[in-house]
Formats: C-alpha cells, sequence, structure tokens
C-alpha cells in the first residue's frame, strides 16, 4: 500500500452527503436504469496515460506534477501500477485502458522494452485478478518516441512500418492475455504535415495493409474482442488519414475491412472534426460500426483537444440517447481520456475528476434513458417522416425512375407542402429531462 491517496476513503454512492464529501450522487452502480445496472450501461473506465503518465506539460511549460512514481525504471513503473490499482479500488470503477508506453519504461532496443512489458504486464495482471479490475482495451502509443515522428504505417520508412507492426503484435498478444474486452488504434501521426513531401496515395495504402494485418492476427490468436478505430480529423498532424467516423468507413470498405473493425469515438475528437458528439455516435450506428466512447470534452474557446472530464449533463445526455438507440455497449464502454488542469496537483483533484465526470454521466443516461421511455423524440420522428411509411412512397423509393417521377409530378399529382421542423419544441422537450 502506497500513501498517495492517504487520507482518501472508498467513493460510495451516498447522495446526501456534505457537500465536501467525495461521493457519488447520481451514479449508483446497482441501481437499475432501462433494463440495466448502471455499472453494466457505463461500463466507465480510467486512462492510464492521462492519470498516471502525463507529468502535467502545455506548450509553454514542461511539468507540474511531481509524482513519486514518474521516471523510467522497473521500479517506477511497478510503484505507478500500485498507485493506479489503489484508485481503481477507491473509485470501484470496472475497467482501465493503456498504451504500452504508459506503463514500462522505454528500453534501450525493442527487445528491452519487450522484456519491461512483459513483465509489468504479470505485474498488472495479478492485481487485476486480486481486485477485480478489468481492462476495457489496450493500444500501442506509435506516436510520442521520434522514430514515430513521420508516421507509425504511414511511414516513408519500411522499418517504421515493422516496427509498429511489431509493436501492435505485443500490445495485442498483451491485451489477449489480460483479457481486455477490445484493441484500439488511434492513428496519432498517420497523416501529414505537408503534400510537398508526401504521398498520400501510398500511406493510405500502407494503413489498410496494416489494418489487414492487425485483424489477421487477431484472429490468429483467437482475440475475441472488438479492433477499435477512434478517429480524429488533426493534431498531432495537419492532415489525419481517419478523420471522422464517414472518413474511417469509407477507408474500411476501401480495404474490406467493414465487417472487422469498429468505432472508439471521442468527443473532443468529434469537436475538432466540426461535428456533435451525437452526429459522430448516429453516424456510427447507422453505418454498423459503433463501438466504444473517449468521453471528454474539449474546451469551446481555445479549439484545441484539452482532454477535459466531462461536466455538461446534456451534452451527455445526447450522447448517451444514441448509445441507448444503438442497443448499448457490448464489448465497448465509457472511457475517461481525460486529464486534469496543470494546476490541480493534488491526489484528490485525479479523484474528484473521476467522481464528478461519473456522475455526470449517470445523469446523462438517467436523462437518455427516461427520454427514450417516453418516446418523445421517436414520435415526432416517426411523425416526420410518416410520409414514406406508405406504398407510393416505397414504390418511388425502390423502383421508380426520374422519368417516373416526372410523369407523376407533370401529371399533377402532387403539389409539396413545407412543414415546420419544430427544432425549438423538440428543444424545449429535451430541456424538460436534462
Ligand atoms: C489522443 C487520444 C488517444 C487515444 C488512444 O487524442 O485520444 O489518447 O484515445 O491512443
Ligand atoms: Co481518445
Amino acid at each position: 500500500m502506497t500513501d498517495f491517496f492517504a487520507g482518501i476513503s472508498p467513493v460510495t454512492y451516498a447522495p446526501d452527503a456534505p457537500a465536501d464529501q467525495l461521493a457519488y450522487r447520481h451514479y449508483n452502480a446497482d441501481e437499475v436504469v432501462a433494463g440495466k445496472r448502471m455499472e453494466d450501461h457505463l461500463r466507465f473506465a480510467v486512462a492510464w496515460w492521462h492519470s498516471f503518465a502525463w507529468p502535467g506539460g502545455d506548450p509553454f511549460g514542461g511539468q507540474t506534477f511531481e509524482r513519486p512514481w514518474f521516471g523510467e525504471t522497473m521500479d517506477l513503473a511497478r510503484l505507478k501500477a500500485d498507485v493506479a490499482f489503489e484508485m481503481f479500488a477507491l473509485l470501484g470503477q470496472p475497467y482501465y485502458c493503456w498504451h504500452d508506453a504508459d506503463i514500462r519504461p522505454e528500453g534501450d532496443s525493442f527487445a528491452e522494452s519487450k522484456r519491461n512489458f512483459e513483465e509489468i504486464i504479470d505485474y498488472i495482471g495479478q492485481k487485476m485478478e486480486a481486485q477485480g479490475t478489468k481492462l476495457l482495451w489496450g493500444t500501442a502509443n506509435l506516436f510520442s518516441h521520434r522514430r514515430f515522428m513521420s508516421g507509425a504505417a504511414t511511414n516513408p520508412d519500411p522499418e517504421v512500418f515493422a516496427w509498429s507492426a511489431a509493436t501492435v503484435k505485443n500490445c495485442l498478444d498483451a491485451t489477449h492475455k489480460l483479457g481486455g474486452e477490445n484493441y484500439v488504434l488511434w492513428g496519432g501521426r498517420e497523416g501529414y504535415e505537408t503534400l510537398l513531401n508526401t504521398d498520400l496515395k501510398r500511406e493510405r495504402a500502407q494503413a489498410g495493409r496494416f489494418l489487414q494485418m492487425v485483424v489477421d492476427y487477431k484472429h490468429k490468436i483467437g482475440f475475441k474482442g472488438a479492433i477499435l478505430i477512434e478517429p480524429k480529423p488533426q493534431e498531432p498532424t495537419k492532415h489525419q488519414y481517419d478523420y471522422d467516423v464517414a472518413t474511417v468507413y469509407g477507408f474500411l470498405k476501401e480495404f474490406g475491412l467493414e465487417g472487422e473493425v469498429q468505432m472508439n469515438i471521442e468527443q473532443g475528437h468529434a469537436i475538432l472534426a466540426g461535428h456533435s458528439f451525437e452526429h459522430e455516435l448516429a453516424m456510427a450506428s447507422a453505418l454498423g460500426i459503433f463501438g466504444s466512447i473517449d468521453m471528454n470534452r474539449n474546451d469551446y474557446q481555445s479549439g484545441w483537444d484539452t482532454d477535459q472530464f466531462p461536466n455538461n449533463v446534456p451534452e451527455v445526455a445526447l450522447a448517451y440517447y444514441e448509445v441507448l438507440k444503438a442497443g448499448g455497449f457490448t464489448t465497448g464502454g465509457t472511457n475517461f481520456d481525460a486529464k486534469l488542469r496543470r494546476q490541480s496537483l493534488d491526489p484528490k483533484d485525479l479523484i474528484a475528476a473521476h467522481v464528478g465526470a461519473m456522475d455526470i454521466c449517470a445523469r446523462g443516461l438517467k436523462a437518455a434513458a427516461a427520454m427514450l421511455e417516453d418516446g418523445g423524440l421517436e414520435a415526432a420522428r416517426a411523425a416526420r417522416y410518416a410520409g414514406w411509411d406508405g406504398d407510393t412512397a416505397q414504390g418511388w423509393l425502390q423502383n421508380a425512375t426520374l422519368e417516373d417521377l416526372e410523369a407523376v409530378v407533370a401529371a399533377g399529382g402532387i403539389n409539396p407542402q413545407p412543414r415546420s421542423g419544430q427544432q425549438e419544441i423538440l428543444e424545449n422537450y429535451v430541456n424538460r429531462f436534462v
């Protein structure tokens, strides 16, 4: 037992707790909402990187956090894992996620990094077993080390492609060994800064081939979890190939992978792409590739991926509305890919951030479930499209040609009348629930 969280007690559901006490006021794991326990709906996960590996830097200044486990040794990596699992015990959330680089020190060679990784995976595996915390997903960090500065799978240098493939193989093996429920690929540097030095066609083809190799290997080792791509339009590269859900779908189709790969959708990335979170969720659901979510928010003024903990119930409610409509999570869950603000130095800040985020999500889920149960939005939507339910309209949709429809209209048989979209009425409706 470390003393990092000394004085902080396990957080429980206590809606009437005094204001200064850390407690869940809305997240009640066992409470049944829309036929399922809240814990099973939300499937919360803590992100190892932001909570335990991020030093608190910004573009103008470096480390602000002084954590006793910072440093690149195996002893410190074990200390970091000890503290991580102590936090999981305090929060009681069911899942967590890692990148390889978050949990093991980088070695001087591939072999040494692999040894470090396998050793820490065994250490973490024992803790998972003892405590019952599960792995929502593992992933490879193919963007921080300078070898990846020009991309991983999309690198002009084939040796980086090979290094990346080897790294993903080991990360998939580890995810499989720990019983992880998904494997995520976020293409942080799979894009480019300038076309002046970039062969865009070649890079996309490399990324497609790489993903086929990942899927082949998943099947070879019998990994039953989902392979998830996390779209993001830019940052760190100026143009990323996995811009948003619709772009990735086209990419999957091109490489014959649409039945194999699903989406991990992050709110902040959706915003960077000029979409709302619910747009991306609805798009993935419509395309049959919805998987999991990274729940965070961006600062609306800075226009950057600020990875803040969620704190806006109406936004979160609309997101969970789409999740519920899609049938809820299967292998996916709600990963807090969110970091503290760099002035939030205290261990208690780390706990409070997660507790608040879980409460916000619980409120969002309850509002979404209530809206779905009430059925107001679905009824209004059905009424809006009711014209399409008749045989004539269905016949037009399925069999008609332009000439057929020209004949119908020219004969004077129809005369379309504009009808209100009722946006304000529907916004007022949503406000009753949030
Ligand atoms: C970066 C980001 C990553 C992925 C995993 O913006 O979201 O943390 O979630 O690599
Ligand atoms: Co993310």
